[in-house]
């Protein structure tokens, strides 16, 4: 009963948007499994681990939001006219867990491709999952007060934040500091990389503030939209990307599947 969806009654419509947008995340990360898998050859073997974190990022993904597709369904019957709350909930904890094992797999992928190794890898790796973790956890604890207690939903979001912010840095200077051995192209799409996580993960915050800024039936669904363009951009536009900047690597460290798959149109005529 924490979340502030169980409070509502929703329109058909209001409803339906919120059934839709979970069963599209279900189908992106679904298909983006099926492309990470039959891309992965296209990258030299040092930088397939990326491909293959991204396949695991898919299939827990998807089963969480198989999980709050299916929940979001029970939570509610309908009467005739609106959907009403039944004696099932709904709770977008679950995304918190899933988070646990999905925000280390994406920070892991990232030094692996950058090429970060020996003991800057170790430092830098145990750095992002300890913070990753407690900025999750912390956000965990605070979403449990946003219908009753919205300064500690601050409180809590806002510890949480200085935990991403750490990351944000940290990232930022793995980013900085490999760009200097890439070619021009590379480390124009490594900096792009770096821009479309601060964008997508900002996402995230700001769906954890919609009870403090639209306590609303329209606000829970803004909420659900928002989280499924975050899911889509950190996990599978993000891995896409990644998965191209190793075989742009790859290609140029002279791997010839990854030459071969650098003709095709995507890559442009480089
Ligand atoms: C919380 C609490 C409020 C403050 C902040 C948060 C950040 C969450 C983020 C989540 C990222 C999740 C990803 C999942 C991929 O599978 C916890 C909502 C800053 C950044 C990338």
């Amino acid at each position: 009963m924490e979340n502030m969806e169980n409070l509502f009654s929703y329109s058909s419509v209001q409803h339906d948007i919120i059934n839709h947008v979970l069963v599209l995340g279900v189908g992106a990360t679904t298909t983006g499994l099926v492309y990470f898998i039959l891309t992965m050859k296209e990258s030299a073997p040092k930088y397939q681990l990326s491909s293959i974190i991204s396949a695991v990022v898919m299939v827990s993904a998807a089963l969480i939001l198989f999980n709050q597709q299916q929940s979001w369904h029970q939570a509610f019957t309908w009467d005739g006219n609106k959907w009403n709350p039944s004696e099932a909930t709904f709770s977008n904890g679950f995304r918190y867990v899933n988070w646990s094992i999905d925000v280390p797999m994406l920070l892991t992928q990232l030094l692996i491709v950058l090429g970060v190794s020996g003991a800057a890898f170790r430092r830098r790796w145990v750095g992002l999952v300890v913070a990753g973790l407690l900025m999750i956890y912390t956000g965990y604890v605070g979403q449990f007060y946003e219908t009753t207690d919205i300064s500690k939903l601050l409180i809590w979001g806002a510890i949480s934040t200085v935990f991403m912010i750490y990351i944000c840095y940290i990232v930022g200077i793995s980013v900085a500091e490999t760009n200097v051995n890439m070619s021009p192209k590379a480390a124009k799409r490594a900096k792009a990389l770096f821009w479309l996580l601060i964008v997508a993960w900002t996402l995230y915050p700001i769906a954890y503030l919609v009870p403090w800024l639209s306590p609303t039936p329209n606000g829970m669904v803004a909420r659900q939209i928002l989280y499924t363009i975050a899911d889509i951009t950190s996990k599978v536009i993000y891995g896409i990307m990644l998965g191209q900047l190793a075989t742009r690597l790859s290609a140029e460290e002279g791997y010839e599947p990854a030459r071969e798959a650098m003709k095709s149109v995507i890559y442009g005529r480089d």
